[in-house]
């Protein structure tokens, strides 16, 4: 199990407001390595795949609609206690409540469009991570 990586997605409003850059150097500033990285438009059926923990979440059709509206930059992230770092680095899922600076007070439009995603532990990080990128493309 790799303890020291998290995984990340910026997501659709982020990306196609122009974003992206930002968010990278907000990451980099903080310390956290890319290890891999790429940009990709998800289908509501693989969106679905991602977010199945909540599909019986009464905010999973739009969720899964909204995810694949336009294309996201998903990436695998290093750094020492990188889950829960990058966490905080993010702030909270409703950006009404994320602190000052973090990137979803930043960027975040609401709780649906909220710029960004961040593993919740060490073991989805790796799932996560996984259903983007072939083992080829981490290094
Ligand atoms: O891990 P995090 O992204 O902060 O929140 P989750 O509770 O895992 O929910 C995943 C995703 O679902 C969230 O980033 C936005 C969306 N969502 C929503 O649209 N409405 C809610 N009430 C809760 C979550
Ligand atoms: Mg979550």
């Amino acid at each position: 199990m790799v303890t020291n990586r998290t995984f990340t997605m910026i997501k659709p409003d982020a990306v196609a407001e122009g974003h992206t850059g930002a968010i990278i150097n907000m990451i980099e500033e903080a310390g956290f390595r890319i290890v891999a990285i790429k940009k990709v438009q998800l289908t509501s059926e693989r969106a679905g795949q991602f977010y199945a923990v909540h599909r019986e979440r009464p905010f999973y059709n739009d969720l899964c609609a909204y995810m694949s509206s336009g294309p996201i930059v998903p990436m695998i992230l290093e750094k020492e206690n990188a889950v829960a770092d990058f966490r905080t680095l993010i702030g909270a899922t409703n950006p009404a409540q994320a602190a000052e600076g973090t990137i979803r007070k930043l960027y975040a439009k609401s709780i649906e469009a909220n710029a960004i995603h961040g593993s919740d532990s060490d073991e989805n990080a790796k799932i996560e991570g996984d259903f983007f990128f072939a083992g080829v493309e981490q290094y």
